[in-house]
Parts: structure tokens; sequence; C-alpha cells
């Protein structure tokens, strides 16, 4: 038999938190102002209250949430509930089962669950659910989620079990204004499921102006929410030919030397000199601060980051650069340098990858192999070689799981925006005998990145869709522009007469990416196209 249910919008979940109360505001004035701001639905959650005191703030959220036509949902007491016919109740896994529940209460009601990982949420699903609450997403001191933090990573595997089915989807655990676009834009399963709202208790609870708290995290979920479907990574190119990719990824070089952006890079000690000198070359400005304290200032003045962890002693400035750097909506570009050399490394990478958002992964074989966890390649240190036996698929994959571009780079260098692939066939030998090129290709691709970042902002204008989206523009167009500059530039600098050796060809490689053109870039460019 059909019920008709209540159709909630789970755009922008309060859950709430009195104990979190900031002096000077009361309860029913902190829920009335945040229902003002942009909450779309209320979870009323008491975890010390008397039933009498539980039933009694039940019922005064109920009178505001009635007069502003917001749905009420209880956490955990199936009495009270039923008490006041609140829209709902939410349950956690060691709450009264979900079937008990459903047999307890009126068959219109929404039934709510938390979930940790995909089991418990296929459970969910198989129970009757009507959402579930995925998560903790991030830590969060408001309650003890111990061992039960999932990143955004983690949420498209949860998302994808809804696959086909009706049942709704909000994430929770750490969740604020500033990262809730990274933390939507990261939580999307392969299948392309995207989340249906974000749920949030200090954000909104501990403010002191919650109107605003609401309509910050109200404003950018909508905004996500208008770009995000059909779910993409990024403006596809499958629209464009090979010729007009090349010329548009090219053309970028232009607008590095006429707007000269800063990019910002935490780099190794091997290599940092060097891709200074890189960066000047093209007509960028580096800055290679590292400490923590500076990242908030720095990242609203850039035009990108890259984050290469080669020597990795500054894991804090490196998390809290990529924060502020997806809080300003600058591309991320991340190196992760010898990644399956030890368990460390690979911590690092995850916990990085779980704090921000990347725009673009470039690695070796073996790197891209430890992010994909492939069992084909093994790595066995930072300049391991090995491949795959079908590349383009490899990265295509690891694309849509991570939700950015993935760079492959070797003799033939392979680039996915998790459709489709491009494979260039530019560079010379002479990049694997000195130091650094893996890193110095980093931080053209960084440069390239901001430099499509201003390109689409000046097409777009202010108050397009742009909005809803992480970073501005077309994040493939960048890695292929980045790429081919680096491998074409090599190409030219091998060949000189005054190049003897590996030695010769390193300030070579500066000086013909001082001279280099799109035209010549455009001329040289090897490209094939998978899709
Ligand atoms: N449930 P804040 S995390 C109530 O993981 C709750 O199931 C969680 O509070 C879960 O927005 C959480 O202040 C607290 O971080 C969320
Ligand atoms: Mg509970």
């Amino acid at each position: 038999s059909q019920v008709s249910k209540p159709e909630i919008d789970y755009s922008l979940y309060l859950v709430s938190g009195r104990e979190l109360l900031p002096e000077g505001i009361t309860y029913l004035e902190s829920l009335e102002q945040a229902i003002q701001g942009g909450v779309t639905v209320v979870q009323v959650r008491e975890k010390n209250a008397d039933t009498g005191e539980f039933l009694k703030i039940a019922q005064e959220t109920q009178e505001l949430c009635n007069k502003y036509n917001v749905p009420l949902i209880i956490n955990d007491r199936i009495d009270i509930a039923l008490a006041i016919r609140a829209t709902g109740v939410h349950l956690g896994q060691t709450d009264m089962p979900v079937s008990v529940a459903r047999s307890l209460l009126p068959a219109e009601t929404i039934i709510g669950i938390s979930c940790n990982n995909p089991e418990q949420v296929e459970k969910a699903l198989n129970e009757g659910a009507d959402y579930v609450g995925l998560g903790a997403v991030y830590g969060t001191a408001t309650k003890d989620v111990t061992g039960k933090i999932t990143g955004p990573r983690n949420v498209g595997a949860m998302l994808e079990k809804l696959d086909g089915s009706n049942v709704k989807a909000v994430v929770i655990g750490g969740i604020k204004s500033s990262n809730v676009l990274r933390t939507l834009h990261g939580s999307v399963s392969t299948t392309g499921h995207v989340l249906d709202g974000v749920a949030v208790v200090s954000d909104i609870a501990a403010s002191k102006t919650p109107k605003d708290a609401a309509h910050n995290l109200s404003s950018i979920v909508k905004a996500f929410k208008h770009v995000s479907l059909p779910s993409s990574l990024a403006t596809p190119f499958s629209t464009q030919v090979s010729s007009p990719l090349v010329e548009h990824a090219a053309a970028l070089l232009y607008i590095v030397r006429k707007h000269g952006p800063l990019i910002h890079q935490i780099t190794n000690t091997v290599v940092t000199n060097q891709s200074a000198n890189a960066t000047l070359a093209l007509g960028a400005s580096p800055i290679m601060a590292t400490s923590p304290h500076e990242m908030e200032d720095l990242q609203k003045a850039t035009g990108a980051l890259l984050i290469n962890f080669g020597t990795i002693a500054d894991k804090e400035g490196m998390l809290q650069a990529g924060k502020f750097a997806n809080l300003n909506k600058k591309p991320v570009v991340f190196d992760p340098v010898g990644v399956g050399a030890t368990a460390y490394r690979r911590a690092a990478a995850k916990e990085l990858m779980n704090f921000w958002q990347a725009s673009i992964i470039k690695g070796n074989a073996a790197e891209i192999g430890t992010l994909a966890d492939s069992v084909e390649v093994q790595a066995k240190g930072v300049d391991s070689g090995g491949s795959f036996e079908n590349p383009p698929e490899v990265i295509r994959q690891l694309a849509q799981k991570e939700r950015c571009i993935i760079v492959l780079s070797g003799v033939t260098d392979y680039i996915s925006n998790g459709s489709d692939v491009v494979a260039l066939h530019n560079g010379h030998p002479l990049l694997g005998q000195i130091t650094g090129s893996g890193c110095m290709l980093g931080t053209v691709v960084a440069t390239f990145a901001a430099a499509e970042r201003l390109r689409s902002l000046e097409k777009e204008g202010t108050g397009s869709n742009e909005e809803g989206r992480l970073v501005s523009g077309d994040m493939l167009l960048a890695a292929v522009g980045g790429v081919l500059a680096l491998t074409v530039a090599s190409e030219i600098a091998a060949a000189r007469k005054d190049v003897k050796g590996s030695g010769t060809f390193l300030p070579a490689l500066i000086d013909e990416l001082g001279r280099l053109t799109p035209e010549v870039i455009i001329d040289r460019a090897k490209v094939e196209l998978f899709h």
C-alpha cells in the first residue's frame, strides 16, 4: 500500500544544540532566526533532558516550526514524536531499529537514521528508512565521533547504495560555511549521486547571529544544487574536438603573461629554487611560504596553490593552505611525491585529501597507483617506474572517485576529468635525468590552473552560476596546457647545441619556458583523445 509522505527539503537541516547557545540569546530566539536565515528542516536532539523537559522543548519547537511551515523531527524518542505528532524521528545505530519504530509510528512518519558506512546505508534502505544522515564527515566537539570520521571521500560509496531509490541523504559532523562547498563537491558517488543537504549543529547553534549563519550555509547549498544536476566534475569538454582543446590550453600562456598570477607553492626542499624559477620564466610570481599562520591571508591573494609533499615537514601548513584555497575558490594542485614509499605518506595523503579538495592531482604511475589502491603498480619509492595495462581507465576511475582532474606523468602523459582522457606524447628523456622535473610539472600545471580560473571568471562575469562551483574554469584544459608547456619546452631545450647533458639542460629548460609561445605549443603538440 502506498502511503503519501510529506516532501521534505533537506537542504539545510538544523539539529538543535541548546548547550552550545551563546550568551544573550534564547533557544527559541536562535531557532527562529535560523529558520528565517534558511533552515529547511529542524531536529530536536536532547541527550540529557528528562521526558517532561524534552516534551516541553519539542512542543515549543513545534509551535515555531509550524509558524514557518518547517518540518520537525525528533531525535531517538518515539514516544515524544508520537505525543506531538512530529513529522519524523531520527534514529542512531544503537537506537530502536527502523522496522520497530515504523510499526509504532503513523505510516506517514519520516524515519531517518545515522550511517557511518555503506553496509549501514544498505541496511537502512532495506529496512525502509526515508533518509540517512551520513558521517561524521569531519571531527566535531558536539558529539563523540571517535573512530567514525569518514571524510568527504567516503561519502560517495554510501550515496551509491541509494541509487535508484527515493531515500534522501544529508551529511553531518563538523560542517561549517567555511567547508560546506568543498564538502558538497567531494561528497558525490562515481555514479553521480549527490547529497540532498547538510546537517549542522554548532555552526548555527553556537552563533551569535544564527540568521546570518544559516543564510551563509543555505545560499551555498542552493547554489551547489543548482549546478550539480546533472552532476559533473567540471565543464565537460567532450563536445570539443581535439584541436580547439589544444588551442585553448596553449592560449592560457597569454593569460599567465598578462596577469602574472601569484602561484603559492608548498614544495620540497630539493626543488624549491628551480620551481620558483620555472614559475618566473612562465611570467607568473612564485610564493614559497610554508607557515600555517599566514595561509588565511595568502590564499586571498593567490592565483593557485601547489602542494607537493616530497619532503613532508609542513603538514599543518599544507592543511591550512588547502582549506583556505578551497574557501577562496582557488585551484589546488596536489603532487603526492613518493606517496607509496611509507605508511606515513599514505596516511598523510588521505588526511590532506579529506581536509581539502584538490582540483588536479598529478603523479607518476607509482604514485597514482598508490592513490588508486592499484595492485598492478607496487609503489617501491619515489623514483620507481612501472606502468598500467590500461592507463586511461585507471585515471578515469580515480578522477571520478577523487572528484578532480588526474594527471599521470610518464613517457606518455595521460589526463582525465573522469569521463574523457587526453594522452600527450611530448617530452624528452633528459627530463628523467634531472631531479624535480615532475615537481616542476606540478608548478607549471598550477600556473596554468590560475590562468584558466582567470579566463573563466573574465568570460563568465559575476553573477553567473559559477557561484555553485568550487573552482571556476575547466581544470582539464589547465592540466593539458601545463603538461604541454613543460614537455614542449623540454624538447626545444634538449635540441639546443649548447645543451651537453643534464647539467646544461636544466638552465636551458628554464630559458625555453620563458621563450615559449602558444603558437609553438600548438605546432608541436602530439595529442590523442580517448572517449
Ligand atoms: N551526529 P556539528 S555528528 C549530532 O556522525 C551528530 O552521526 C553525528 O555537530 C554523526 O555540526 C553530530 O556541531 C554532531 O559538528 C554534529
Ligand atoms: Mg540516538
